[in-house]
């Protein structure tokens, strides 16, 4: 069931006119409709924290635990300290910047996301989340406006290595993962090591269900839906479930020469029938389902020697985990049948970073939706295709997430862009919420 606003549907009916009004930054009545956020501000912020990892041909490599993140995290502290925020480490790494509530006995209200980015990223995923729940708690700050519940900024650490902060939040994060090496070259025990966390403590990071009264996560959508239709806030129903693997190949190097073709093992051979296999199977069933190879690499790599080992990758996303595991035993047989054919092996690795689906709080959607509403923003109901800590916080809290546009859809990649408005009319309704959540909306 999607839901769209009336404005949406006015939107969507001028678009067709071609009488659409590109978007910009709703502007109420005046301050009656409370605190609003400063968009420059925000802008800013995102320019300097686009400064820590950044690619001289654009975009950003700030990958999880590397000195450019480091970097990172302590611009963003000195951001939160700036708001009159209390900021701290917890033991798996995630900064916590709390302001207190005239009611002590109330749980916190969470908001944030992750600063991270995957390795010629983007400056809007996950930042954008950042930079305006610290601009929400600034706000709050300059008013005066003081909360009833507690309220804390959260900074995840590496978000994009399999949602690390949140998933020891929950309780989650286990050995294989603290194991695995990461993007940095260090494994996340090193890292969260190296960022100010305690590996062995993880257990006091954890936060059990009733000790959060509300998370919420302002993220750009990632995919090109909101831009394409002119919506400004996208209101997430549901985040996919995502499952990694290592793939290894196994056949026989030898010579290139003298090896007949009917006669080799060919591992890079197996690799690209592989490849396609993977996508014929994902793209066999109508849905919303992604799979995807999304690295490779042959043994030994010379011209002149057959490729003996392979070592590559697969993912799968789906908001059912029923489908995940349904299209990886399709993809297992289709690489047996590969195997048999050219003289291979196949071995799958399940890596341990998969995240689960999860589906957000009905009463937190109704409060951003209103609040978007209030606003004078459109809005429309849709799913994330992209994975995020929320989906962790989920299954602790009621929890809400708000996209705002992607230009052309475009993420994880330097050509990532949101607008100033865009980020602004975000914040302006992560900020609404979070004052209706005080107020009770969720009571
Ligand atoms: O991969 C994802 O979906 C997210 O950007 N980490
Ligand atoms: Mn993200
Ligand atoms: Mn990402």
């Amino acid at each position: 069931m999607v839901r769209i606003s009336i404005r949406a549907a006015h939107i969507a009916c001028a678009a067709m006119l071609g009488t659409m009004a590109t978007s910009a930054r709703a502007q109420p009545a005046g301050e009656s409709d409370g605190p609003r956020v400063d968009a420059d501000r925000i802008e800013a912020r995102i320019l300097s924290l686009s400064e820590f990892g950044r690619n001289p041909e654009g975009g950003v490599s700030r990958v999880a635990f590397s000195e450019a993140d480091i970097e990172g995290r302590a611009y963003v502290m000195s951001l939160m300290r700036e708001a009159g925020l209390e900021v701290r480490v917890d033991p798996a790494g995630n900064i916590i910047g709390r302001r207190e509530g005239t009611d002590a006995s109330l749980p916190p209200i969470l908001f944030g996301s992750h600063i991270d980015s995957v390795p010629f990223g983007g400056n809007y995923d996950g930042d954008v989340g950042v930079i305006a729940a610290i601009e929400c708690a600034q706000v709050l700050q300059e008013h005066g406006i003081q909360t009833r519940h507690p309220i804390e900024v959260v900074v995840f650490p590496d978000e994009e290595g399999g949602l690390t902060g949140s998933r020891a939040m929950i309780g989650k994060l286990g050995e294989g993962a603290l194991s695995e090496r990461t993007h940095s070259g260090l494994t996340r025990r090193e890292g969260i090591r190296a960022i100010g966390g305690d590996p062995d403590r993880l257990a006091e990071a954890e936060r059990a269900p009733g000790q959060i009264a509300a998370f919420m996560e302002l993220h750009i959508e990632q995919g090109a839906s909101l831009d394409e239709d002119g919506v400004d806030i996208g209101v997430v129903e549901g985040i996919v479930g995502i499952e990694w693997w290592d793939v290894t190949i196994e056949g026989a190097a030898n010579h290139a020469g003298t090896t007949p073709m009917g006669s080799r093992n060919d591992a890079l051979l197996a690799a690209a029938r592989y490849v396609q296999a993977v996508n014929e199977v994902v793209t066999s069933e109508p849905g919303r389902q992604v799979g995807t190879v999304g690295r490779i690499s042959a043994e030994p790599g010379a011209h002149n020697v057959i490729p003996g080992r392979v070592h590559t990758s697969l993912e799968i996303r789906d908001l059912s985990r029923e489908v995940i595991w349904s299209l990886f035993e399709r993809i297992e047989a289709r690489a047996a049948a590969i195997a048999e054919e050219t003289g291979t092996t196949f071995t799958f690795t399940l890596l341990d970073v998969s995240s689960i689906p999860a589906t957000m709080n009905e009463a937190v959607r109704g409060v951003i939706s209103d609040a978007a509403d209030a606003l004078g923003l459109s809005w429309v109901s849709m799913p994330s295709g992209a994975g995020h800590d929320a989906q962790d916080m989920a299954r602790i809290a009621p929890t809400g997430m708000l996209f705002v546009p992607s230009r052309d859809g475009i993420s994880h990649s330097p050509r990532e862009f949101t607008t100033k408005e865009d980020m602004a009319n975000g914040a302006d309704v992560l900020l609404r919420s979070l004052l209706a959540i005080d107020a009770g909306a969720l009571e």
